[in-house]
């Protein structure tokens, strides 16, 4: 089957139309010889005027509509029934998926507030149309790598909001067993291979995901033709193992799919203050794959790109990255106060909220009604609000369990004659120095 990504030489960045301009384009931003140092406050301005005059986004958008508007007029020209771009039971799908993500995450801010999770939580509010365009696309054996930012991944692949709940919560019944935590997500049921908490970690064992698959396909000659999504951020883009990464994907022509989620902060960094060159999709033509941007906050457009980065590496065509212009609506973590972020920047993204545009969609286009829509919301409240019951209700993991995977083998620790884990009472200091 032909690709719209085939028809493009690789060697070329796809983003659809090479004619916009690129408003991320370092052309655009200010010369000023204070960009090092203190506040960022004239490239957030530049920043604002070319998104309030549309420059960034318009480049974006109109990028990827143009190619959704030719697959439209395909579609219609070879059939009358339909020229959407999705059924009502998809369109039920990703709505469900996106509004899962949303209130599962805002039921995580209560609940950290109450005191029932600790440590470090990063949300995602905001960003779901790139979890959803993506990842509902996948067969169960494709992979997920994720990072900090894991939990709206983890429910997109398939992992029970209970058991994600249960694991922010350091219950026994969490995905994890309670050891993992907000940033380190795992199910080998799912093939999720983890949430990680430093920046660009998950890209290697992404790489090495696709490059199993490949191996698996070609060496071993079994039936495999698996695809591995690595997500990251743009404050990750600037780190040698993005690179690295990149450049065996494409050597080896590794069935994967780099997703950069650019939500423009790493923390409290500009992405704009921060890279020399901030349109990161023009990298990927650098190892000779295809780059493409895509408008993130559009689950339709997502879908689209997704479909064809996910259909090439399936085919054995290579590796894609896809920058997803995205943002994030609340701080970094649950203890940033967020003052950083300029109120009109947050106005401008909040008002292209990705759950609200895909509901307009589904309904303007008679896909669902509004009670249809309404009856999801309230099976995910309910939903979420039974994985906090779960979760509260269940027993924190035991002691012995603390030492399990630390040790390879630890006097007194570890794996006994019965193949089982033991913990003779650790004593941990003292136990520590005999060893
Ligand atoms: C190797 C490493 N260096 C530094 C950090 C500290 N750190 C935590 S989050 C973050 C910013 C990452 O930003 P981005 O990749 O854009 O992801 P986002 O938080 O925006 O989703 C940094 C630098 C880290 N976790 N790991
Ligand atoms: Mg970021």
């Amino acid at each position: 089957m032909a690709s719209s990504f085939s028809t493009i030489k690789t060697i070329q960045p796809l983003c659809f139309s090479t004619t916009t301009t690129r408003s991320q384009d370092k052309s655009t931003l200010p010369t000023t010889n204070s960009s090092f140092f203190g506040s960022n406050n004239n490239l957030r301005k530049s920043f604002n005027s070319f998104s309030s005059s549309t420059n960034r986004i318009r480049s974006t958008v109109v990028a990827v509509s143009d190619v959704v508007k030719e697959k439209k007029l395909k579609t219609s020209a070879a059939s009358t029934s339909s020229n959407l771009l999705i059924t009502k039971e998809e369109g039920l799908v990703l709505y469900e998926d996106m509004v899962l993500g949303r209130v599962f995450e805002d039921m995580c801010a209560q609940m950290y507030y109450r005191g029932k999770m600790f440590g470090f939580v990063h949300l995602y509010n905001g960003q779901e149309a790139v979890s959803t365009g993506f990842i509902k696309l996948l067969k169960k054996e494709d992979c997920v790598v994720s990072t900090y930012r894991d939990h709206v991944h983890a429910l997109s692949k398939g992992v029970p909001a209970r058991a994600v709940m249960s694991e922010l919560f350091a219950k026994k019944t969490g995905i994890c067993r309670g050891q993992g935590g907000s940033m380190h997500m795992f199910s080998k049921e799912h093939n999720l291979l983890g949430g990680f908490a430093f920046i660009g970690e998950g890209i290697p064992v992404a790489t090495g995901a696709a490059f199993t698959s490949k191996y698996r396909r070609e060496v071993l000659k079994e039936d495999c033709d698996e695809v591995t999504l690595a997500f990251f951020g743009d404050g990750t883009c600037n780190n040698g193992q993005f690179f690295e990464c990149l450049n065996m994907a494409q050597l080896w022509k590794l069935p994967i799919v780099f997703v950069v989620e650019n939500n423009l902060w790493a923390i409290g960094m500009s992405h704009l203050r921060a890279t020399s060159d901030p349109a990161i999709y023009k990298k990927g033509p650098a190892f000779g794959m295809p780059g493409v941007l895509v408008d993130g906050m559009d689950v339709l457009k997502v879908r689209e790109v997704a479909k064809e980065a996910i259909g090439r590496a399936r085919r054995g065509e290579g590796p894609s990255l896809i920058e997803c212009e995205t943002y994030r609506f609340r701080g970094h973590s649950l203890a940033d106060p967020d003052e950083l972020r300029d109120a009109g920047e947050k106005d401008h993204y909040g008002a292209r909220d990705p759950i609200v545009a895909l509901k307009k969609y589904v309904l303007e286009n008679n896909l669902a009604s509004e009670a249809d829509l309404k009856a999801i919301d309230k099976k995910i409240e309910e939903l979420v609000e039974e994985a906090v019951e779960f979760a509260d209700a269940s027993p924190y993991p035991s002691r012995e369990q603390l030492l399990e995977n630390v040790f390879a083998d630890p006097k007194g620790f570890g794996i006994g004659p019965d193949g089982k884990y033991r913990c003779e009472d650790p004593k941990f200091t003292q136990g520590t120095a005999q060893v």
